[in-house]
């Protein structure tokens, strides 16, 4: 199965950047076209694809998933991971391709956390429902937790400068990892501002501005396929 070479396809939440935009900036920045069906079908063809009988691939638990041909792949990090091999985003040695994944894995954490703070009385229903309740915890979040997740990302990138790399989290180019907690902390500081200014993490704010100045990226922040934030919650 080789990804490689032509379009991919993406079911994605349609209108937001949400879980998807850790896909999309995948493909964006291996240069490997795609087509966003939540953009192009809308919604509607999301919930076919996902649990209306759409996908006759191996089945969707929840978007982001991606199709080529009769393969088919959910679960965020797990995709990630995938393509990543595929596009060549990925460490060739297994232990640095093993602390690519722990570190998506540590952004799983971190985004679930971080919406969970916006839904504490209810985890399936709006933000807008339960916005009293979820100030003492969203407050928590960026106090305590957001706090540690960005030390954890300086603490990777100064142990890599240590190691005689500089400008990635593992290794002497770009992964998956480093596009997954670059949107990390685009995700924090558009929903936890404050929080996110106060944190002083030099070498995991210079790398947020390094990676969005990446030409592919640049060029997919300012283009019509990149979506607007969620105004609801945290992905
Ligand atoms: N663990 C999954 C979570 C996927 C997820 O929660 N997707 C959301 C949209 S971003 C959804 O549509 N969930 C519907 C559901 O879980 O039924 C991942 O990382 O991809």
């Amino acid at each position: 199965m080789a990804v490689r070479s032509n379009a991919g396809s993406l079911a994605l939440p349609s209108g937001i950047k949400g879980r998807g935009e850790y896909v999309r900036l995948v493909f964006e920045e291996a240069g490997v076209p795609y087509t966003d069906v939540g953009v192009t079908g809308g919604m509607v063809s999301i919930i076919d694809f996902c649990w209306k009988g759409g996908n006759t691939g191996f089945p969707v638990r929840a978007p982001p998933a991606i199709r080529r041909g009769d393969f088919v792949l959910c679960g965020t990090p797990v995709v990630q991971a995938y393509l990543g091999r595929e596009f060549g985003l990925m460490p060739a040695d297994p232990r640095a391709a093993a602390h690519v994944e722990q570190v998506l894995a540590v952004v799983t954490d971190g985004v679930a956390e971080g919406r969970l703070a916006f839904h504490p009385k209810d985890f399936y229903a709006s933000h807008k429902t339960q916005v009293e309740e979820s100030k003492p915890y969203v407050k928590q979040y960026g106090e305590q937790r957001l706090p540690k997740y960005m030390q954890h990302w300086e603490d990777i990138l100064r142990k890599n400068e240590a190691d005689g790399e500089q400008g990635f989290l593992i290794g002497n180019s770009l992964t998956v990892a480093d596009l997954a907690v670059y949107h990390y902390m685009a995700a924090a500081q558009q929903h936890y501002r404050a929080y996110f200014d106060a944190v002083e993490a030099p070498l995991a704010k210079a790398h947020q501005a390094r990676i969005a100045a990446r030409p592919r990226i640049a060029a997919y922040l300012s283009s019509g396929r990149c979506q607007p934030w969620d105004t609801d919650s945290m992905m």
